[in-house]
């Protein structure tokens, strides 16, 4: 099983851990809520470890709409920005994959803006917003590696799955790339 594929110069893998934990990212990216408050999974992972200095510096940049993504510091944590992104409500927020798509499309060149070299992904939306894993697994690399002729700057893409069944799903994905 093949956990990295290089797609126009973009090295694209996928692993299992926590992405409150990947130092070696220029960015991470925060499944968020509009309000860009810290929750549960994803965002109260990254707000726990970011410090309160990050809520602070997000309140005037919300709310946001599903697909939007917006940058800020990243405090406390050890990475140079996070890059926090609203996903739709799986069944709420339609059409659910384009608004999906839209979030990676939208980090990926604010990321390129700033002239980041590499930046995490979580699953956007696959936790509380309920998104089915295998189809957001399907827009997350699809759209990575359509976004990849397009980036300057960025050159690794890394997706960081919270189980190893999430990783085997994406890793499934990353494969069958044409
Ligand atoms: N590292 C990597 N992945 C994680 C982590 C972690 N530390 N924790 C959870 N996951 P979610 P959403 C996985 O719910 O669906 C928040 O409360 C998790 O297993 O974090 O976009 C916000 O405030 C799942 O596969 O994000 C919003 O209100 C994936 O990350 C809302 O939840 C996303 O789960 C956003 O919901």
């Amino acid at each position: 099983m093949i956990k990295k594929r290089n797609i126009q110069g973009v090295t694209i893998e996928c692993v299992q851990g926590d992405i409150a934990n990947q130092p070696d990212m220029d960015a991470i990216v925060n499944a968020a809520n509009a309000r860009l408050t810290t929750g549960g999974g994803v965002a109260g992972a990254i707000h726990r470890a970011a410090g309160p200095g990050l809520e602070a510096e997000c309140r005037p940049l919300a709310p946001i709409r599903p697909g939007q993504a917006v940058i800020t510091g990243a405090h406390n944590l050890p990475n140079r920005h996070v890059i926090h992104c609203l996903g739709p409500v799986y069944g709420r927020d339609n059409p659910s994959d384009r608004l999906l798509a839209d979030c990676y499309r939208n980090a990926l060149a604010l990321a390129d803006e700033k002239e980041l070299s590499s930046v995490g992904f979580p699953a956007i939306s696959t936790g509380v917003f309920g998104f089915p894993l295998e189809p957001a697994a399907r827009v997350a690399i699809g759209t990575v590696a359509r976004s990849a002729p397009k980036l300057s700057f960025v050159t690794h893409v890394r997706f960081i799955l919270f189980s190893e069944n999430d990783r085997g799903v994406f890793t499934r994905m990353l494969e069958e790339l044409e």
